[in-house]
């Protein structure tokens, strides 16, 4: 049986980042789809993320996006997300909104574009300084839509040569994070599609480069825990943006889609040490709330993923192991499988009441009276983000 101390003190450790965008309005290609309150520049993301912190106690870190969280002063906003309990996360850079990327950013046939983007990119490591962030986060929507196109092994040179220089501006302490995604804004071919693509890149340029797995962005029926299992082998897991999909990068709450597929992802994350803090990977969500209330989907996210640590948690690895080396497909699949089917409401509630917080931190947020704060105080928010 696992030992149930280290489970509860595993709970209490681990940390989930939330991304700054999922507070502000967003939408599809059709509508975006404006929410009373939304917070009006990123010290008010801030505080709505410290909502979530102070409901769920788990999620005091705040990844940031560049150009729509761009302030002034940096040091003023890591002091305020300070005051407030909170860190600053990942820096996530775009190179995506800028009509000079139309033919790809990094990767783009002109010279002239891809130092615009390198720009951008080092840019992004000079406030990562101010803001005390590890983590660079790199998604390129870089691709081409004809086959034909453009030269498919030459953009992987130019790829190759940004990142990198970005590499070799990276301080000690810090990592870039390069994410993967088979298709969309592209559609023929992109230029890191999958997770080989983006471990080959890494794994040259050395340990600060680390894969980053976003949930949405496989095929369908793709084995999202092979994946993640073979990262933290090879010590080239660097974290997750969380989320669900049914059909593309939906963007959805995280364990909404597939609470099983989440707890089997979390198996091999704790299975292979990867909670352990000393591995370094990265608990981020990376969702969009169209129709929801934001505040609470993010709480909801944040309870998501603690479901499933707790489940992974709970498996019997004593007796998984011994009927995997005996070849007992079925008890050992049955070991799992008990463990997915715990209730682990209760233990999580008790977790929490050990950390002096609400049991239920959707009560929790209901109870604190934020909602109707924001949504009378906050008149014309209007933050940029996706579809805004
Ligand atoms: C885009 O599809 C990716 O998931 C990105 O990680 C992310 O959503 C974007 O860069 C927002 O910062
Ligand atoms: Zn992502
Ligand atoms: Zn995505």
């Amino acid at each position: 049986m696992p030992d149930l101390s280290a489970v509860r003190a595993a709970l209490k450790s681990q940390r989930i980042e939330t991304p700054s965008w999922a507070y502000g309005n967003s939408g599809t290609r059709f509508k975006v789809f404006r929410q009373e309150g939304v917070p009006r520049d990123p010290f008010e993301k801030l505080d709505d993320a410290a909502q979530v912190h102070a409901a769920t106690g788990a999620a005091p870190v705040v990844a940031l996006h560049i150009p729509w969280d761009r302030v002034e002063d940096y040091g003023a906003l890591r002091a305020y997300a300070e005051e407030r309990g909170l860190r600053l996360g990942a820096i996530n850079s775009n190179v995506f909104q800028d009509d000079d990327f139309k033919l790809g950013s990094v990767t783009n046939p002109d010279p002239v574009v891809r130092r615009k983007a390198l720009g951008h990119l080092l840019e992004c490591v000079d406030i990562m300084d101010a803001t005390g962030s590890r983590d660079l986060k790199l998604w390129f929507s870089d691709g081409t839509n004809y086959p034909g196109q453009d030269d498919i092994a030459a953009r992987q040179g130019r790829l190759a040569e940004a990142l990198a220089a970005v590499y070799e501006r990276l301080g000690a302490d810090q990592r870039m994070l390069l994410e993967y995604k088979l298709f969309e804004p592209a559609f023929y071919a992109t230029d890191v599609p999958d997770w080989g693509t983006s471990y080959a890149h890494c794994l040259k340029l050395g340990p600060k480069a680390q894969v980053v797995v976003d949930t949405g962005h496989h095929a369908p029926g793709t084995n999202i825990e092979f994946i993640v299992a073979f990262l933290l082998r090879e010590g080239k897991l660097g974290g997750f943006d969380f989320n669900s999909r049914f059909y593309a990068d939906d963007d959805l709450m995280v364990g909404a889609a597939d609470p099983f597929q989440l707890f089997r992802i979390m198996h091999e994350v704790v299975k292979n040490g990867g909670l352990e803090p000393e591995r370094g990977v990265a608990f981020m969500l990376d969702q969009c709330h169209n129709i929801e209330a934001k505040i609470p989907a993010i709480i909801r996210s944040v309870m998501n993923v603690q479901e499933a640590t707790a489940k992974a948690l709970l498996v019997d690895a004593g007796a998984l192991a011994a009927a995997q080396s005996a070849g007992d497909v079925l008890e050992a699949n049955a070991v799992l499988m008990d463990a997915y089917n715990t209730d682990v409401r209760p233990l999580l509630a008790e977790v929490r009441k050990e950390q002096g917080l609400h049991p239920d931190p959707m009560a929790a947020y209901r109870d604190s009276g934020w909602q109707q704060q924001i949504a009378t105080g906050r008149v014309g928010g209007e933050q940029a983000g996706w579809g805004a």
